[in-house]
């Protein structure tokens, strides 16, 4: 199975990132839709705790980052997280809870996080041999899948997701995570799509992970949710150390808006910074992505990371079968 091309892997290298257009077949995306709309129909509401995906970072409504147990203990299973403006602004009466404003398929902003391991259209996509000759041309040693979710952008109310590093979410000490990030639907600037700051994953332009998303506890020791605490490890992928120079940091201007088609796969450096904006549109943005770290000896996986390896002792998804 053949992985990237040198010109390919050359410009993931220069940018930060890189779209391959057509990795889907429409079978294999007709499939993925098909199974997404089912397990939207499917899922019960009468049980489900109405856990809603907040990022922390919308300081207005002054929302802290999504980090109940439902959450938290979603990284073996599959959940669905809600759009916060799919909700009432005050509590329905009869029931006490928040109300929802829209039938509960177009209210969900995600899927996850093991879709790749308890669905078997989603996991015939993630632990492919492509996929493991792609994470062989960036020279991963033991590539290990984990936090897969379907990312739906709801029309009108998908939530924006803040420029951010996916090394700060699924820090390895040093870090090695890359994302793959499968468009379901045709994305573009009219839909939300991906925004890519060229570069940006490099030492000089402050590429270096600086926060982290972790597990906060209190003072029993006891996990009560999530916050971003400062990195004092390894800021930069081994063999890419080098200084931040000053004036060469990301610019708004630069931001590359992804245009692609359904079955595009785009890979996302786990130090490159990216974002996408609120879906204001009437067309959904349906997305299928799955990070890989970095499983050998000589990268340790965080264990104040906020997605912690299943209890029954098995690990995260190993790619290389
Ligand atoms: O799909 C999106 O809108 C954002 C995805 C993203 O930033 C990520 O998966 O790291």
């Amino acid at each position: 199975m053949e992985g990237l091309t040198p010109a390919q892997l050359a410009s993931f290298q220069e940018k930060g990132y890189l779209v391959l257009p057509d990795h889907l077949t429409p079978t294999e995306i007709t499939s993925l839709l098909r199974e997404t709309n089912h397990l939207l129909d499917t899922f019960p509401l009468d049980t489900h705790p109405l856990t809603q995906f907040t990022t922390g970072d919308d300081l207005k409504d002054d929302k802290p980052h999504v980090g109940d147990d439902y959450f938290l203990t979603s990284g073996d299973k599959v959940r669905f997280f809600f759009e916060p403006d799919a909700f009432s602004a005050s509590p329905d009466p009869s029931t006490g809870k928040p109300a929802l404003l829209k039938p509960k398929q177009q209210a969900v902003n995600k899927i996850g996080h093991s879709l790749h391991s308890l669905s078997e259209p989603f996991r015939a996509v993630s632990l492919s041999e492509r996929n493991a000759a792609i994470a062989k041309s960036l020279g991963f040693k033991d590539p290990r899948v984990l936090q897969s979710m379907v990312i739906c952008k709801q029309p009108g109310i998908g939530g924006a997701v803040p420029p951010h590093r996916d090394s700060e979410f699924l820090y390895t000490d040093p870090p090695s995570a890359v994302g793959w990030w499968f468009a379901l639907q045709d994305a573009g600037p009219g839909n939300a799509t991906l925004g890519m700051y060229p570069g940006s994953h490099r030492g000089r332009t402050g590429g270096v992970v600086k926060r982290r998303f972790v597990r906060r506890y209190n003072d029993e020791g006891v996990v009560v949710g999530t916050e971003f605490i400062e990195n004092d490890g390894p800021g930069l992928p081994r063999g890419m150390e080098e200084g931040e120079v000053e004036g060469q940091g990301p610019k708004e201007e630069d931001v590359e808006i992804l245009e692609v088609k359904a079955g595009s796969l785009v890979l996302i450096h786990g130090n490159v910074l990216h974002k996408s904006e609120k879906n204001t549109s009437d067309r959904s943005r349906f997305a299928y992505t799955f990070h890989v770290i970095e499983g050998a000896d000589g990268w340790k996986y965080d264990e104040r990371n906020w997605l912690q390896p299943p209890e029954n002792g098995e690990g995260f998804s190993q790619l290389y079968q």
